[in-house]
């Protein structure tokens, strides 16, 4: 049995590489550059740049080692039948979802300001869940897609950490996924929330699952690619 060095305690790897997914949660331009979703509700969107290099290297480790690799994108139909109208009105920011902003509209499914940032643009094998929620769960494909591949563990990393990020981690908890973040490749526009995740995932004997840095991910990964 290969483990990652996790906190609370070491995080036990499949038996194959193909049982886990990297999980990247809605790197998009939306919440990542001036002018998205995340510059709309008041937020300092250049915080959430310093993980993209880290991210990087943790996803070309994956793909090298023909790892699932699964994106999501918080988005919504250009008519918007699929936002709530309590979505739609929360935040009361300059603009609201379906606005037009300098990127196109706001959080609008094709819009040039919803896509994947280049650096991390999916490759054409990799699964792409569009999501209306924060949870990649609620409404989308995301159980089925996993379930057809036998995957039973989760890498999870994106923006932000406690909305997201935090949301997708339970929801997969929940439906029984071995779960862990990678501290260093998720961000949050809040310092202490990002912090306050991380404990409260980990707390309680791992109540949600495990935390632990990319360095320590890619050591264990290494190590069963290697068996
Ligand atoms: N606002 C905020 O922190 N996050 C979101 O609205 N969506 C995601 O976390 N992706």
């Amino acid at each position: 049995m290969v483990a990652i060095s996790a906190q609370p305690y070491p995080y036990a790897l499949p038996d194959r590489l193909s049982q886990l997914g990297l999980v990247i949660i809605d790197m998009q331009r939306d919440f990542l550059e001036p002018g998205g979703f995340g510059d709309a509700l008041g937020n300092d969107v250049a915080r959430l740049q310093a993980i993209v290099p880290t991210l990087k290297t943790l996803l070309t480790i994956c793909r090298s080692l023909q790892m699932p690799i699964i994106h999501t994108l918080e988005c919504h139909q250009p008519d918007l039948s699929d936002c709530p109208t309590a979505k739609l009105h929360r935040g009361k920011g300059a603009l609201k979802i379906g606005d037009p902003g300098p990127m196109g509209r706001i959080l609008i499914a094709g819009e040039p300001g919803n896509a994947i940032i280049p650096e991390l643009a999916p490759y054409p094998d990799e699964i792409v869940i569009p999501k209306p929620g924060k949870g990649a769960f609620y409404h989308t494909s995301l159980g089925e897609r996993l379930a057809d591949r036998g995957i039973t563990h989760l890498l999870i990393t994106g923006v932000t950490t406690e909305v997201c990020v935090q949301t997708t981690m339970r929801e997969a908890n929940d439906r029984g996924y071995e779960c862990l973040m990678v501290a260093d490749c998720t961000e949050s526009y809040f310092p202490a929330f990002k912090q306050a995740t991380l404990e409260m995932v980990r707390a309680q004997g791992g109540i949600v699952g495990w935390t632990a840095d990319s360095e320590a991910v890619m050591a264990g990964l290494t190590q069963l690619a290697n068996i």
